[in-house]
């Protein structure tokens, strides 16, 4: 079940830059950064809140590491931006499974490593509306929907 935003995928050429801005503007400071280099990115999470289910949402800001990345190529194209919204969920295998059954392609067959140990996978925009949708299983959350599955 998709019980929370994840985060928002927001996509920039100069992350430095842009983490100041979202320091200076709004105060929001970096809980966490890293390089992900299956995904071509180099990344900032600005943790904006805690939520009910013990999650967080978050905003990530995406600098594209090599010129091949998804995220250049959309940088090239769009401009700085929007560019994904993601949501939580305990059970990202299940959820994308009963997503890729109503006719919405899953990008990955399994899904692959994201921000923070996380479990992550895409749905296609051209399935979704024109929005680029991931589910995130966060690390330590599996089976967490579930009280009696411990
Ligand atoms: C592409 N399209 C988008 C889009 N990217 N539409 C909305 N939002 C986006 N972000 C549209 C594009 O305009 C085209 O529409 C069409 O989809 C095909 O796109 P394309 O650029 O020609 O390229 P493809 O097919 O090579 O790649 C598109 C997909 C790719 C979505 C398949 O970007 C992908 O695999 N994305 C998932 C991985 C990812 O984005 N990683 C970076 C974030 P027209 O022109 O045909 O109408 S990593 C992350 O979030 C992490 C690590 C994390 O959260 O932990
Ligand atoms: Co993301």
């Amino acid at each position: 079940m998709l019980t929370r935003i994840d985060h928002i995928g927001i996509a920039c050429f100069d992350l430095d830059k842009t983490v100041e801005f979202y320091r200076a503007t709004y105060g929001f400071e970096v809980f966490h950064s890293e390089v992900n280099e299956e995904q071509g990115v180099r990344e900032a999470m600005l943790k904006i809140n805690e939520t009910s289910d013990g999650g967080a949402s978050y905003l990530q800001l995406l600098e594209p590491t090599r010129e091949d990345s998804t995220v250049a190529k959309w940088l090239d194209r769009n401009g700085e931006g929007v560019h994904h919204i993601a949501f939580g969920t305990a059970d990202v295998d299940g959820d994308a499974a009963a997503i890729r059954d109503k006719g919405v392609r899953v990008l990955y067959d399994e899904p692959r490593t994201g921000s923070m140990g996380s479990r992550i996978t895409f749905l296609h925009p051209k399935d979704c509306g024109g929005v680029l949708t991931e589910l995130v299983t966060a690390k330590g959350a599996e089976g967490s929907e579930d009280p009696h599955s411990h």
